[in-house]
């Protein structure tokens, strides 16, 4: 079975997250970041002393990009690009993620939140914050128009399957109300109102004005029907549900989108 070195709060969590969206069964192997990585037999698989790392079988693989790459293109569930020009666009995005976006994105989240306060600086925050609008900027002007790595929308099957959606400010009300509750089993914070895919897809286009086409793909096998979250726990324990319908999130969305034009 394939093993995943590394805790989940971590850049471990992007290869649990393609690992669970190829819904392939793994095994991860909690190496913590603090002193465990730098043991030496944890050295013999990654000799960075870093984690994630991946083995599969005979290949033992570091970096969690390349460990995406690998997993998306060897457990094709559709995820991987159809063309030689698609993949260069996955390529071009990943690469991007970790030589334009990642170091001042960490560096905000280090000085703001995951360093223990005495250890914050909040002049480094303030000027990777400044940093990371360049490339966040990109990437919207880039989500406004085509997709990252295609034009057409793609719809599996005939687009009847339900998927739940809720708009940010729904989600992060939901975590303010969940971290003030002392509460610590897991709490579903989603939209238990079902939309269709097919239904999606046209709301988006309709809002976009977009041109692109739908096109219709064969259903995976495992493509699940219905996704209906079960929210009871969060309205008994924090009084909340979403609030925003989807297609107000999706115009506010858009929205936000256009108002900053792409200057870089
Ligand atoms: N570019 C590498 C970076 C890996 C990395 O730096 N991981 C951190 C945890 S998120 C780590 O292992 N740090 C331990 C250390 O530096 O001792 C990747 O994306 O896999």
């Amino acid at each position: 079975m394939i093993k995943l070195y590394g805790v989940p709060r971590s850049r471990t969590a992007r290869a649990i997250w393609m690992l669970e969206e190829l819904q392939i069964p793994y095994e991860n192997v909690p190496v913590s970041f603090i002193e465990e990585s730098r043991k030496p037999e944890y050295m013999k698989i990654n000799p960075n002393g870093h984690i994630p790392a991946l083995q599969d079988g005979d290949l033992t693989l570091f970096e969690s990009l390349a460990i995406n790459l690998y997993l998306a293109r060897k457990y094709d569930k559709g995820l991987w690009p159809k063309t030689i020009e698609g993949e260069a666009k996955a390529y071009q995005w990943s690469i991007w993620a970790m030589t334009e976006l990642e170091e001042p994105l960490l560096t905000v989240l280090l000085n703001r939140a995951f360093l223990p306060e005495t250890q914050r600086d909040a002049k480094k925050a303030d000027e990777a914050a400044e940093r990371v609008k360049t490339p966040l900027k990109v990437l919207e002007g880039q989500l406004t128009g085509d997709y990252l790595a295609g034009k057409d929308f793609t719809v599996y099957g005939a687009g009847k399957q339900t998927r739940s959606f809720q708009y940010v400010s729904d989600l992060i009300e939901g975590f303010i109300r969940l971290m003030a509750a002392d509460y610590h089993e897991p709490v579903n914070l989603g939209n238990p109102q079902e939309f269709a895919l097919l239904e999606l897809a046209n709301i988006v286009l309709q809002v976009t004005g977009s041109r692109s086409e739908i096109v219709f793909e064969a259903l995976p096998e495992d493509d699940p029907q219905v996704r209906q979250p079960n929210i009871t726990r969060a309205r008994e324990l924090l009084g909340w549900e979403p609030d925003i319908p989807l297609e107000d999130g999706l115009r506010r969305t858009i929205e936000n989108l256009r108002l900053e034009p792409i200057g870089v």
